[in-house]
């Protein structure tokens, strides 16, 4: 009886103290995947940089932006084996980086981070990794953490006809998430779209005291939707959750809005296949449509200069997308699965916000 209470305890505590490092002014907190990480598979693995000395009301600590870290993994024991190297990516909250390594086989690894504060000393911590081996991941897949309710007024929505909608996030351990953080100045970003990806739209429902969302909205158009929320339950990092919302016709079905008239958007990188699961850049060049020079009342939207969001065409794989911290029309993208992806970009012009819609293909490469 005594030996099972102390194993409870044990896995509270490692279930709320994530690997943390001090080096300096600085703090680094590892987030590793729920069911542990595997070989042979590509693994997402966070961590989260903040500066100690500055306390931040909200989250703690100030988080540290711009810091761009470079990260190595390699095996201590088989110092042979080339080592992965990869420049971590900012993830949507602020002082929350990511990277996206597969390792070739199970193992001890070693995990070195070397950050560059922006104005500051760079300094670089460690973290052992353990890794098992790819018939372990596969037996055990890890159950989602969170789900997404969505709760409509009228219970039955019709086209042209507002409706509102409660979304309520769930943690199976424990209940209603009712604090996040803030990703992109929003605690959730909405994509609304229908099956056949026909209609689109972005919206930012707002957090009610109870801690669900809130949003008034009128489907244009009868048929299966699609809802992703783009959301970080507090210190969880970005997870992206969906749920179904059938639409019956009746009202007026509006048309969506056209692509803007006045500003024309193309790719300019890369130019040919996009290769499945690795991080590739995509970048957009904006021009007005009457002078053909890009536009020079381009505005941030939501902190940069562009949103991009990516849906493959069966619905429901979202791509995660991460904006280059250039300042540029700069996306760090990842395609999990080959196939025909539809894209949809976003940015303010003079106080108005356009959208525009890409053909993406990804491929297996090899
Ligand atoms: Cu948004």
């Amino acid at each position: 009886m005594r030996a099972g209470l102390i194993l409870l305890f044990a896995c509270a505590a490692m279930a709320t103290n994530p690997p943390q490092r001090i080096a300096g002014s600085y703090q680094v907190t590892l987030r590793l995947p729920e069911g542990g990480l595997y070989a042979q598979e590509e693994m997402q693995i966070e961590f989260r940089v903040e500066d100690t000395t500055r306390p931040d009301p909200v989250t703690g600590f100030t988080a540290v932006v711009r810091a761009a870290p470079d990260t190595l993994i390699d095996m201590p024991a088989m110092p042979k084996m080339p080592p992965f190297t990869e420049v971590a990516h900012a993830e949507g909250v602020p002082g929350d980086y990511g990277i996206h390594p597969t390792f070739a086989h199970g193992g001890d690894f070693r995990l070195r981070v070397a950050v560059h504060p922006p104005g500051a000393e760079a300094f670089t911590v460690e973290f052992p990794l353990e890794v098992g081996d790819a018939a372990q991941g596969k037996r055990k897949p890890p159950p989602p953490r969170y789900r997404l309710d969505i709760i409509a007024d009228p219970k039955k929505p019709k086209a042209g006809q507002p409706v509102s909608l409660s979304l309520v996030v769930h943690d199976r351990d424990n209940g209603i998430v009712r604090q996040f953080d803030t990703m992109h100045e929003r605690p959730l970003h909405l994509v609304v779209v229908r099956r056949d990806l026909a209609h689109f739209r972005h919206e930012h429902p707002s957090l009610e005291a109870d801690g669900s969302f809130h949003l008034a909205y009128t489907f244009a158009a009868a048929g299966e939707y699609r809802l992703f929320a783009d959301l970080a339950p507090k210190g969880a990092g970005g997870q992206i959750l969906s749920a179904h919302l059938n639409v019956a016709g009746g009202g007026s079905e509006a048309p969506d809005a056209s692509e803007p008239a006045d500003t024309k958007a193309e790719i300019v990188a890369p130019t040919g296949p996009l290769p499945v699961r690795k991080t590739v850049p995509l970048e957009f060049l904006l021009r007005d449509a009457r002078s053909g020079e890009p536009p020079s009342d381009l505005e941030p939207y939501l902190g940069v200069a562009g949103h991009l969001m990516l849906l493959e065409e069966d619905a429901a794989t979202f791509v995660h997308v991460h904006p280059d911290d250039s300042g540029s029309l700069r996306f760090l993208a990842r395609f999990p699965k080959p196939g025909v992806y539809r894209g949809w970009l976003q940015v303010q012009r003079a106080g108005a916000i356009r959208t525009f819609e890409f053909v993406f293909h990804a491929e297996e490469t090899r």
